[in-house]
């Protein structure tokens, strides 16, 4: 069988990953040997009575900075000679989902979560191949933007999903919003399934929802047409 990805999580705050981990999807990919999980908390590579992980920037100003030696100790003691390094920042790219299918093909995935305002540059310079931001927004720290970028690369894995696997007909895959779904019963409170789904006729069916799909995307997603 194929080898499963590697995927390892650093972070200090290891509790909140695993319940996340522990779920549904996840959980299942984990149970059939698709992936393997390994959840590092950063204060087991600090050297200090008081485990720290961060200092006062250098030059002043606000905010903490997180400091180098654990983090390059905790990268090094998950045997990552091969493996992405992936730091989940505001600053980085953008996560979509050809950066997801990109990273479902490597073997091994570490995520650096950060906490405070920033990680000490050579963090980045000598350690992080990837930058990523989940969206222009700001969160407290990357564990749950590391957890969103995991259940998007994950679901991808082959096996993962099922038979019914729908991911390559999936709106972003495809570059258009989906279109309108209905489900029994046809009359609900007044509100009519469209008649053209009730006909029987595929090939009628086949270009209504092409032409919902791309009306809905010209009117919410226009940037995904171009
Ligand atoms: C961290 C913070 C002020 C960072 C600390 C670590 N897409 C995305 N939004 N937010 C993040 C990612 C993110 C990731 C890691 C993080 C935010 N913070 C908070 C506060 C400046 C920079």
């Amino acid at each position: 069988m194929k080898q499963p990805l590697k995927v390892d999580v650093i972070t200090i705050f290891p509790q909140m990953l695993r319940g996340f981990l522990e779920e549904s999807m996840l959980k299942r990919a984990t149970t059939a040997g698709v992936v393997v999980f390994r959840v590092v908390d950063l204060r087991d590579f600090t050297s200090d009575r008081h485990r720290t992980t961060d200092d006062r920037p250098y030059g002043g100003g606000p905010g903490m900075v997180m400091k180098p030696e654990p983090l390059f100790k905790a990268v090094e003691s998950v045997g990552s000679r091969e493996a992405r390094v992936v730091l989940m920042t505001p600053q980085g790219r953008r996560f979509e989902q050809k950066t997801a299918a990109a990273l479902a093909d490597e073997r091994h995935l570490v995520f650096l979560c950060g906490h405070y305002e920033g990680v000490d540059e050579r963090v980045r310079t000598d350690l992080v191949s990837d930058e990523i931001s989940i969206g222009d927004y700001v969160l407290t720290n990357g564990v749950l933007a590391a957890a969103v970028v995991i259940d998007a690369v994950v679901r991808l894995l082959p096996g993962v999903l099922g038979a019914a696997d729908g991911t390559e007909q999936e709106s972003f895959s495809a570059g258009a919003l989906e279109y309108p779904q209905y489900t029994r019963p046809p009359e609900f409170r007044g509100l009519r399934v469209p008649e053209v789904l009730l006909s029987g006729d595929h090939g009628r069916i086949a270009r209504w929802r092409s032409e919902q799909s791309r009306k809905r995307t010209e009117q919410r997603r226009p940037d995904l047409l171009e």
